[in-house]
């Protein structure tokens, strides 16, 4: 059993000093000494709208646990924001999901245009890495390897590939195991990002991996329980609690959780991801480190109504 769990209240006020710092940190972050032109005015259109901050609130908060200092994981926690926005916006796209609410708004395309929206994408990836790698300079050469293990996650056999395999599977049923492949990519690996990065930046020895190991159980089972919870969502809330059109996976035809699994066979895989990722938790609780946060998150990830 874990020791130590937050207060709720406690957590919630967490949440929202984490939630706030990267929303103080995130748009200087990205606009830098630049002039505002209409791309980046449809990217911060996209990063300010909403959002839960999850993954920066991931790293932040994992940071701590293992005594970093803040300074060395913000620039990760404001670039992964950065790369999940832009991913947000490029599968809204007319081309891929079509999609015209997000984060309770009109999504990139609908407020800027096509063609600006696909440039606010792509201005947000590679202001992601120019903030990176600038800030490697001084933070040396395990946030470099950092970097590129967050690339590695986004690129083209992490959430792209996901992408990839979630545009192919369209008007058609798949496979429960091709469903379980494409979201360990398309959501899972950004998450996986997030949870590991923090470790990465603690110049870790080989001998220590073990910790690693843990992190990873935690994030896959968190990546899954995620998505399933997403599937679940998507047709029982609705717009205005979501932030995004509902039951939209169904009209394309796309396999879900629930298209394969039915809505109460889909409740029950969820409840055992969040057990899986619990069992990582106490696991890792056992070496000694503060999991407390990271269980309240969990527990929040569970009970989560957007
Ligand atoms: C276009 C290369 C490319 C990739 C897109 C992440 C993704 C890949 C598509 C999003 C599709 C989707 C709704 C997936 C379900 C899980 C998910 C990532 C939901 C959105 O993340 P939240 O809930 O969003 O953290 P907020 O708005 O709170 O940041």
């Amino acid at each position: 059993m874990i020791q130590n769990k937050l207060e709720w209240p406690l957590f919630e006020k967490k949440m929202i000093a984490y939630r706030d710092s990267v929303n103080a940190e995130l748009i200087p972050a990205f606009l830098g000494d630049n002039e505002l032109d209409v791309t980046k005015e449809a990217a911060i259109y996209s990063l300010t709208v909403g959002g839960k901050r999850l993954r920066p609130i991931l790293m932040l908060s994992i940071g701590e646990m293992f005594a970093l200092n803040r300074d060395t994981v913000l620039p990760f926690a404001l670039a992964i924001e950065m790369i999940h926005t832009y991913s947000l916006i490029h599968d809204d796209l007319p081309c891929m999901d079509n999609d015209d609410m997000r984060r309770g708004n009109p999504t990139c395309h609908v407020k800027f245009g096509e063609a600006i929206a696909l440039l606010a994408g792509d201005a947000l990836l590679n202001r992601a890495y120019e903030y990176l790698l600038y800030s490697s300079l001084t933070l040396g050469k395990e946030s470099i390897r950092a970097a590129s293990f967050l690339a590695e996650m986004a690129g083209s056999n992490g959430m792209i590939a996901g992408q990839t395999l979630d545009m192919e599977s369209e008007g058609h049923e798949i496979t429960p195991e091709t469903l379980e492949r494409l979201h360990r990519k398309k959501t899972g690996c950004l998450l996986e990002a997030a949870v590991r990065i923090p470790y990465l930046l603690t110049k870790p020895q080989a001998s220590q991996n073990v910790i690693d190991r843990i992190l990873t159980k935690y994030a896959r089972h968190i990546g899954l329980a995620f998505q399933m919870k997403d599937d679940i969502l998507d047709v029982t809330s609705s717009l205005s609690v979501l932030g995004k059109s509902i039951g939209k996976d169904q009209k394309s035809m796309k396999s879900t959780y629930v298209t394969l699994y039915g809505l109460d066979r889909a409740k029950i895989l969820l409840e055992n991801e969040m057990q899986g990722a619990f069992s990582a938790l106490e696991e890792m609780d056992q070496t000694g480190l503060d999991t407390s946060f990271l269980y309240n998150l969990t527990q929040y990830l569970l009970q989560r109504s957007n």
